[in-house]
């Protein structure tokens, strides 16, 4: 039912291709993870494998589960007091790598971003336990900062020890009456990759943060964001955007937020999530227990901010707030259509290879189309199936020992705060309307037929795709950009954005149009060639056999 892309190279024969480097076991399970995409009536698509363990030896892109907990989900949140117990690289490259931005109102406003804290366990500590150390962490902290709230981070060496990061959390409460002092178990291997650090730290915030406070910001439509990270500023733009068109943002999850935000966000009337992989269970369980309602919505890209402003002014249903967001959408798109047609002039028919952790490989691909670029492979380091297929898929997801690692909270309407922001009636008519909500209807139903949908790539796929494809960008992250770049390729970071942004709304999309625009038509990667295409292969041999 897609359009069809015309791939040089057929998907099937990548695939082959691929797939005879593997072992046959592996090469099974690879096999159910690259799907050629193929949109049919209803959006359904191919099934394909996701959220399942990468093969050890491979080179994934993937992360852990303590990154998409610490790093991802309460990272950006300024004033929660965050320490990482373990080894102090955990807490170094958690710190903000990610370029996850925030804005305190003034300078006497806490701001913990700007440290970072870690038990820094050493081997005594393996060995005779590091509790001790991490309450002396905590009081070290409580001394120094008076924080609100602490949040403290397990990493792997600490779940192979034992360390009971709640019981000392426990502890430091009864120590310190009046700080919420919550841990969680994101041990890195706590799942097969960051999204499973998000389902903790969802876990955790809804049951020990939101809902504390019932006093509701002041203002009208007022609405959370879900998902969105302040990367590059992203969320600035947004909150901007907002501000204009007469929203009342209450909370970010958690990009520029606070904590006090987080523990009233249950007072706001519209949940929209916009990484629905990372937040999407918070989503659920603000509705099951306070009656919001949420829908997923996009920023990135001209067209998607426009939608999403628009879809959220029509669930308000205000006259003057639905022609406030026209006229802001009307003003912001003129010199957004004047930078995207003469972008577009020097783009139209390039095309790019998108592989980005578990929302920015969708997103992505339609701020490139609205500048001629077609992203003719696509795939999520860590998604499930419903970030590919949709959520219609969720009943039939299999349920595997992994995903069972992880509890799923059971939550009731509350006794007293639940309310329905909107009636069941008024629901299903808007339903019938086409008004969709707690819906996501995954990336390859947007994705041409024909097009390539890998989840998990690795390094070695990745440079075969690029070898048949030849594609005229890369989007992907650290850890693929130098050897895209020294293969003369340009090479777009969509995780930290390298050195820019924001992206995100009607200034971040004139913003990434020009980006492209220079790594698409700059010489200077027309010069640059692979070293190991002249050097010869280095060789070597062990030491005690020379
Ligand atoms: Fe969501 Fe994100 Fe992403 Fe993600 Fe991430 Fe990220 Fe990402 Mo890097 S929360 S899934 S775990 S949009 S850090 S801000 S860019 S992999 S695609």
């Amino acid at each position: 039912m897609n359009e069809e892309y015309n791939m040089p190279i057929p998907g099937e024969e990548f695939k082959e291709e691929v797939l005879n480097a593997y072992a046959p076991k592996l090469a099974k399970k690879r096999g159910r993870q690259i799907v050629v995409n193929k949109v049919e009536e209803g959006d359904a698509v191919p099934e394909i494998l996701a959220n399942t363990r990468t093969a050890p030896g491979i080179i994934t892109m993937r992360g852990c589960a303590y990154a998409g907990c610490k790093g991802v989900v309460l990272g950006p949140t300024r004033d929660i007091l965050q320490i990482t117990h373990g080894p102090i690289g955990c807490a170094f490259y958690s710190w903000l790598t990610r370029r996850n931005k925030t804005r305190p109102t003034s300078p006497d406003e806490p701001n913990y971003m700007t440290y970072t804290m870690s038990t820094d366990l050493q081997e005594d500590e393996i060995v005779f336990g590091g509790e001790k150390k991490l309450m002396a962490a905590i009081d070290e902290a409580v001394a120094l900062f008076h924080p609100k709230a602490i949040g403290i981070f397990a990493t792997c060496p600490v779940g192979l020890i034992g360390d009971d990061v709640h019981a000392v959390a426990r502890q430091a409460e009864e120590k310190y009456p009046g700080i919420n002092v919550f841990g969680f178990s994101c041990e890195g291997y706590k799942g097969v990759s960051q999204s499973a650090g998000h389902h903790v730290a969802n876990n955790k915030v809804f049951t020990d943060v939101v809902g504390l406070n019932d006093t509701a910001k002041p203002g009208k439509f007022r609405v959370n964001i879900l998902g969105e990270y302040n990367i590059g500023g992203d969320a600035f733009e947004i909150e901007r955007l907002m501000a204009a068109c007469g929203f009342t943002l209450h909370s970010t999850f958690s990009g520029n937020s606070t904590y006090d935000e987080f523990t009233s966000a249950h007072t706001a009337d519209l949940n929209t999530v916009m990484c629905h992989r990372s937040i999407n269970y918070l989503a659920e369980m603000m509705e099951s227990k306070y009656g919001i309602p949420w829908f997923k919505v996009n920023f990135v890209g001209a067209e998607a901010t426009a939608k999403s402003l628009r879809k959220m002014a029509q669930f308000f249903g205000d006259p003057e707030l639905i022609a406030q967001t026209e006229k802001v959408i009307e003003q912001e798109m003129v010199e957004v259509s004047k930078v995207r047609d003469d972008v577009k002039s020097r783009c139209d028919g390039k095309t790019a290879l998108n592989f980005v952790g578990g929302s920015r490989a969708h997103h992505y691909q339609e701020i490139l189309k609205e500048i001629g670029v077609t992203t003719v492979v696509a795939g999520y380091e860590f998604a499930h199936r419903d970030d590919y297929e949709g959520r219609k898929v969720i009943p039939t997801i299999s349920v595997d020992a992994d995903s069972r690692n992880i509890e799923e909270l059971k939550v009731e309407p509350d006794t007293t705060r639940y309310s329905p922001r909107i009636t069941a009636e008024d629901k299903a008519k808007r339903e019938a309307e086409g008004f969709a909500f707690s819906d996501y209807r995954g990336m390859m139903a947007d994705m041409p037929d024909k097009t390539l949908v890998i989840d998990d790539c690795n390094h070695f796929e990745l440079e075969v795709l690029i070898d048949m494809y030849k594609p005229d960008l890369v989007c992907a992250g650290i850890k693929e950009k130098y050897i895209v770049q020294k293969r003369g390729i340009p090479m777009k970071q969509l995780h930290s954005y390298d050195y820019m942004g924001p992206f995100a709304g009607f200034k971040g999309a004139i913003n990434f149009y020009h980006e492209i625009d220079r790594l698409l038509n700059s010489n200077a990667f027309k010069f640059v060639k692979a070293p190991w295409d002249s050097a010869p292969e280095l060789t070597a041999t062990y030491g005690v056999n020379a």
